[in-house]
């Protein structure tokens, strides 16, 4: 079973973080109903949704991707690199306490979830404004004995790395060539973004399909053209935040600590 992590918008989701997008108003009921749009999309494709405590303060707090790794032999609680976003971690860390042994990233570490792309046994993390080479290096030796290889990947002009580049099949990815490099990943089919719509590389693959924003026809229209099966959602506020669709899960299987 696979489970997905969500949380509901935080109505204080106006004061955001924001990198590279200027601020804009965001309808927070149309926010609440687009991300409940997307909990459904999760259930339709074989999840089992596990919403964790509201916060209310905390602006950001629906971008639950960033504050956590989970891998199937443990987890591992991020750093997050805003400040406002530190305090998301501790609900996160005790929700996922029954299914993981956990780690946690410490100081001068910093990592945002939305920095990691796994392929496989290799976890690939974007050194973006939000993680840095310290916190590779310990998310490294905690993976150590499990057999994960750990890289750092050059990203410019977006927030993460998985702004860039995500997982949309067994053998493809979808990529945005101007803000990552794809051969760093080897030997993989690449479908680009198109050019117009450059915030449309990041998609969540759940089993064999994937959730994808609504938002770049142009691209959706390149993934269908390649087979990819697409669920499409409303994100147009949680766009406006500078999150996209990864970033409002965290996705596991439900594997209990000592299975
Ligand atoms: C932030 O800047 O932290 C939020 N406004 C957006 C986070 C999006 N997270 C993600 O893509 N993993």
């Amino acid at each position: 079973m696979l489970i997905a992590l969500t949380r509901q918008v935080s109505p204080a989701i106006g004061q955001c973080e924001l990198t590279h997008l200027a601020r804009q108003p965001i309808d927070v009921e149309l926010a609440r109903q687009q991300h409940h749009q997307y909990e459904n999309a999760l259930s339709a494709l074989g999840c089992l949704v596990l919403r964790l405590p509201a916060e209310p303060t905390l602006p950001d707090s629906v971008f639950v991707e960033d504050t956590a790794l989970v891998l199937d032999e443990v987890a591992i609680i991020t750093r997050p690199g805003a400040d406002s976003r530190k305090p998301e971690t501790a609900t996160v860390a005790q929700a996922l306490k029954p299914y993981r042994p956990l780690h946690a990233i410490v100081e001068p570490g910093i990592i945002d979830g939305g920095d990691v792309l796994r392929l496989g046994k290799t976890l690939y993390v974007g050194l973006s404004s939000r993680s840095n080479q310290a916190a590779i290096e310990q998310v490294r030796a905690i993976l150590a004995p499990y057999g994960y290889r750990v890289e750092g990947v050059a990203v410019t002009g977006c927030l993460h790395l998985k702004s860039a580049v995500t997982q949309v099949g067994a053998d493809t990815l979808l990529v945005n060539p101007c803000w990552v490099d794809a051969e760093t990943f080897g030997d993989w089919q690449i479908i680009e973004v198109d050019p117009s719509e450059p915030y449309a590389a990041n998609a969540v693959l759940v089993n064999d399909a994937i959730i994808y924003p609504r938002s770049y026809p142009l691209t959706h229209q390149r993934l269908v053209a390649a087979g990819v099966p697409v669920h499409l959602v409303d994100a147009t506020e949680l766009i406006k935040a500078e999150g996209a669709v990864t970033c409002c899960s965290l996705l596991f299987q439900a594997l209990s600590v000592g299975q």
